[in-house]
């Protein structure tokens, strides 16, 4: 016989993650809208990829622990922002900026927080840009207010952080040291080859715009 107190446990924390999971969905249709909207007008995708991700349990008991908070479900409500997460994979630089100002002037969308961690990167290399919104969900009988954490950052800050946390979790490294050194040469590199390229995009925007004028002009 299952104690009643865990099996009241297991419902409210399933029902916390279906809430969470929901704001994930509104979030995700939301930049989905405006993918859609941009690639009509601009004639390009500014995302690439959106990935989305609900806390795993033993990661929640992790967090709340190392930050000293008690292990409870109101704990996790009132102190874990990255229980419900989207990561939007972009493909030049400015189109981060252009999506997060994009989605923060929707008036249903709080800004909790922010980081930007590309106009200051982190010591070992990491760039992303992170923002912390709250958005309402409509529920059967409540709108209640939810925190999701979006990651915004190019393919080319995403494919360093991936191996980077692979690298991570297979072994332990300092750093200072020389594995540290060279991680840290790899995403400065990844962020001049980001500038360079949007700098290349802008190049044949504006060839695009010139070579309109002069056959305008030529009409
Ligand atoms: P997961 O598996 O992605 O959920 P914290 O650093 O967690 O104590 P805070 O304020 O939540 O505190 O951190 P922050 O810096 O705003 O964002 C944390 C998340 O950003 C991490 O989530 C990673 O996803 C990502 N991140 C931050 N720094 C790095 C880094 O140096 N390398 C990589 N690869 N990712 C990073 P979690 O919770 O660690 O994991």
């Amino acid at each position: 016989q299952v104690p009643e107190d865990m099996v009241n446990f297991a419902q409210q924390f399933q029902e916390i993650m279906m809430m969470y999971t929901c704001a994930i969905r509104e979030v995700k249709t939301k930049l989905e809208v405006l993918n859609d909207e941009l690639s009509v007008r601009n004639k390009r995708n500014p995302i690439e990829l959106i990935k989305s991700r609900v806390k795993k349990p033993m990661s929640i008991v992790e967090k709340l622990n190392r930050k000293g908070f008690q292990i409870t479900l109101e704990s996790m409500i009132n102190n874990l922002d990255d229980v419900a997460g989207i990561r939007v994979i972009c493909s030049f630089l400015d189109d981060i900026y252009e999506v997060a100002d994009m989605l923060v002037r929707q008036d249903d969308i709080k800004v909790v927080a922010i980081k930007d961690y590309i106009k200051n990167p982190k010591e070992n290399g990491y760039r992303s840009y992170h923002m912390i919104i709250e958005i309402p969900v409509f529920f059967s009988d409540k709108k209640q207010s939810m925190r999701v954490e979006v990651q915004i950052r190019t393919m080319a800050m995403d494919f360093w952080a991936s191996l980077e946390h692979q690298l991570k979790y297979k072994s332990v490294f300092d750093y200072s040291s020389e594995i540290g050194r060279q991680l840290k040469e790899c995403a400065d590199v990844i962020a001049s080859t980001d500038s360079k390229m949007l700098g290349i995009r802008k190049s044949i925007e504006n060839k695009g715009i010139e070579l309109k004028k002069s056959k305008e002009t030529m009409i």
